[in-house]
């Protein structure tokens, strides 16, 4: 079945998705802080053969060429990222007035260019200065990254009205504070609990302040999520899919949706009540006007006496025999529509948009094309499941590809590509990949 953007109606919102750290470059230039990903990237050991992105895809200085480039390819909507360092240098305190007038030039390109900016707020690249004091382990961060949060708003808010407050706390807060695998290299249980309370406050008190300075804002924060399932037919595998859902797709959305941590299904969770303060539960509710789904793949879990708390292990794509993609991510497009139908129950959200998704393969640059027939195969049948859920009453009103180009992909460093668009990280030359043509007439057919 062939489908077109039409089948989705004449309001679905179309684009593409970026990060701050992952494309920008300029990593310590124009008085810009360092963040927690700067330093974790320059310290050796950390990232696929030590890269980093001091320069990445030079967005920082080529802005104008990639807007050109989204214009040129009929999308709509650009999702992008602003690094709380290159604002506020040291987290807190003095503002660099040179960091805001980068993003002033780049909403106000894409609004000349007639693309509607969608701004996250945080996407992993905290201030590293923050970071010792603590970071998403102290407190304080609540305090912190409100006042960065109304600063962005005062700033940009007169221009930009699509704002997404966190970039999927599950897994900055696990990679980065549990594994120690992800900025900033913490490892630990309470380093985990702490820095995944003090996220999901920060989650909806952003939230709360956007709708206090901004009214006709558009609020929304974003998820990760996998459609988890037993590998075998146990009850024990089937309670630790169980347990792995709660932790990673439900603990922040559901405090968010006034339903609480899922404590309940997930024993761990009791432990994060030292780091709940008097009044925290009610504060950790907020209704959103839409949120932020972005799933890639299917997870298959099978119980596991070796991983305490969780009593669950991983049964890795490459281990079952299936298509996977350059992140040894299973291609399983079902996975959208079983997310969709599952974030689509909580009902104080407005709306669902897809965020991210996509996928890395290799690319091969030959004769100055790039045939990525298995990315475009990725995406139709992945759009397909996006459909299929709305046609099944999930209000889900966007989708945004990940990526516009070739990006740094944190630990995995440059080797894995998700771009529609090639980057020669060599020369910084950008080629169109088919993808990006075929995702251009896709658009059009309207
Ligand atoms: C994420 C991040 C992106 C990734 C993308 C591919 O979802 O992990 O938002 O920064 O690069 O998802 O992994």
């Amino acid at each position: 079945m062939k489908i077109e953007d039409k089948n989705f109606g004449p309001d679905f919102k179309w684009g593409v998705s970026t990060a701050a750290y992952q494309v920008e470059g300029a990593w310590y230039s124009d008085g810009k802080g360092k963040s927690i990903w700067d330093v974790f990237s320059n310290t050796g050991g950390n990232t696929y053969k030590d890269q980093n992105a001091n320069i990445a895809c030079d967005f920082y200085r080529r802005y104008t060429h990639d807007i050109i480039l989204m214009a040129k390819l009929g999308i709509p909507n650009f999702r992008f990222s602003l690094s709380w360092s290159r604002i506020i240098p040291n987290g807190t305190g003095k503002v660099n007035p040179i960091g805001i007038e980068f993003y002033n030039r780049v909403i106000d390109f894409c609004l000349e260019m007639g693309i509607e900016p969608w701004i996250t707020l945080y996407h992993w690249d905290l201030p590293h200065e923050l970071e010792k004091k603590g970071g998403w382990t102290n407190r304080d961060i609540i305090g912190w990254f409100g006042d960065y949060v109304a600063l962005c708003i005062r700033y940009f808010g007169d221009r930009v009205k699509n704002w997404m407050i966190l970039n999927e706390p599950m897994v900055y807060t696990g990679a980065g504070y549990f594994l120690g695998v992800h900025a900033p290299g913490r490892k630990g249980l309470n380093s985990f609990l702490a820095a995944t309370h003090h996220s999901a406050m920060c989650q909806s008190e952003g939230g709360r302040i956007v709708r206090s300075l901004l009214n006709d804002a558009h609020i929304g924060t974003t998820f990760s999520c996998s459609y988890i399932e037993p590998f075998g037919q146990s009850i024990n595998d089937g309670m630790a899919a169980f347990r792995v859902d709660a932790l990673l797709n439900r603990l922040f959305v559901e405090p968010l949706a006034g339903l609480g941590y899922p404590v309940a299904d997930l024993k761990l969770l009791q432990r994060l009540e030292p780091y709940i303060k008097d009044g925290d539960e009610s504060k950790l509710a907020f209704n959103m006007d839409f949120i932020g789904v972005q799933n890639y793949t299917r997870e298959m879990i099978s119980h596991s006496h070796f991983t305490p708390l969780i009593w669950a292990k991983v049964i890795g794509a490459d281990k079952r025999n299936v298509e996977t993609t350059d992140m040894n991510w299973e291609v399983y497009p079902e996975s959208m529509y079983e997310m969709l139908m599952k974030f689509g129950k909580y009902k104080n959200f407005k709306e669902i948009i897809v965020t991210e998704n996509g996928a890395a393969f290799p690319d091969i640059l030959a004769d100055g094309k790039i045939h990525d027939e298995k990315r475009i195969s990725y995406l139709d049948q992945y759009l397909k499941q996006v459909l299929r859920a709305k046609n099944a009453g999930v209000k889900v009103n966007g989708y945004f590809v990940w990526s516009l180009t070739d990006n740094f992909e944190w630990a995995e460093g440059y080797k894995p590509r998700f771009g529609l668009v090639y980057v020669d990280f060599e020369t910084q030359e950008r080629v169109i990949k088919d993808s990006g043509y075929w995702y251009s007439n896709f658009l059009t057919n309207c």
